[in-house]
């Protein structure tokens, strides 16, 4: 080949690879990525940007905003419903042991009364009236009792005195008085008698406790016959000038 045919043919390759390499490949990729790659499969440069910025956008407004219902809806639920409970009725609670005399004379502060809940539900004892004439005590909120356990209620909260009894809520102060020589004890709730127990002697021996037995139903507690003076074999307390028989707290068992 001559010189200058060689200068030419090299110069068309030249500028054929130049063309090729340069503004028209380019300018076609661009035309492509504007218009089918949006959204697809990341391109580098400005669709790269934008489908960037496109799919953070889709995702912020998506989960979390739709989310913020479901956060509130279940905090509001737990804060604002607690346990499903009972009022106390003559068929879910009953007095099931009574304290009437730790010692002699009508200054005794070591009284005590059982409660027991014989129903199937939660029973919230707030509100619940303890009486005995000519003295009532409310029980305060805040007090829940559950199936099948007892709830002590002693006359006074200094140990000397209630001779070390282990218990749940004093009513002292209310001036609640159990008579050794007779007596009467009711619950009242909501204005309704809902159990009621009367005495009208001492009927145990001093520093035993009057029980009624889990072996009856609740129903049958108003008949004192029913009932029975605490095991020897039961002894909640032995301090000064004891010991003490009863089941505070615990279960009555069966009358001998
Ligand atoms: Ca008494
Ligand atoms: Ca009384
Ligand atoms: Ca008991």
């Amino acid at each position: 080949m001559r010189w200058w045919l060689r200068v030419i043919v090299a110069g068309a390759i030249a500028c054929t690879g130049c063309a090729t390499g340069s503004g028209g490949v380019e300018d076609a990729g661009r035309g492509q990525d504007a218009s089918t790659l949006d959204g697809a499969v990341a391109d580098a440069g400005r669709d790269g940007g934008r489908d960037a910025s496109v799919d953070a956008m889709v995702i912020d407004s998506g989960p979390r905003d739709s989310g913020m219902p479901i956060d509130s809806g279940t905090d509001a639920g737990a804060m604002d419903s607690g346990p499903a409970t009972c009022p106390p009725t003559a068929t879910n609670l009953a007095i099931v042991e009574l304290m009437i005399r730790t010692e002699t004379g009508t200054e005794d502060r070591g009284e005590w009364i059982e409660l027991l809940n014989a129903g199937d539900c939660l029973i919230d004892l707030g509100g619940l009236e303890i009486s005995s004439p000519p003295a009532t005590y409310t029980i305060p909120a805040g007090h829940l009792l559950e199936p099948g356990e007892r709830f002590v209620l002693a006359q006074s909260t200094v140990a000397a005195e209630n001779r070390g009894l282990v218990y749940d809520l004093s009513y002292t102060g209310s001036n609640i008085v159990l008579d050794n020589n007779g007596d009467t004890l009711a619950l009242i709730a909501g204005g309704t008698t809902i159990d009621s127990i009367t005495w009208s002697s001492a009927i145990v021996p001093e520093k035993y406790s009057f029980e009624f037995p889990d072996t009856r139903p609740i129903a049958q507690n108003a008949s004192l016959g029913n009932w029975c003076q605490a095991s020897i074999s039961n002894i909640y307390s032995n301090t000064a000038g004891g010991p003490y028989y009863g089941t505070p707290g615990a279960p009555n068992g069966a009358c001998p």
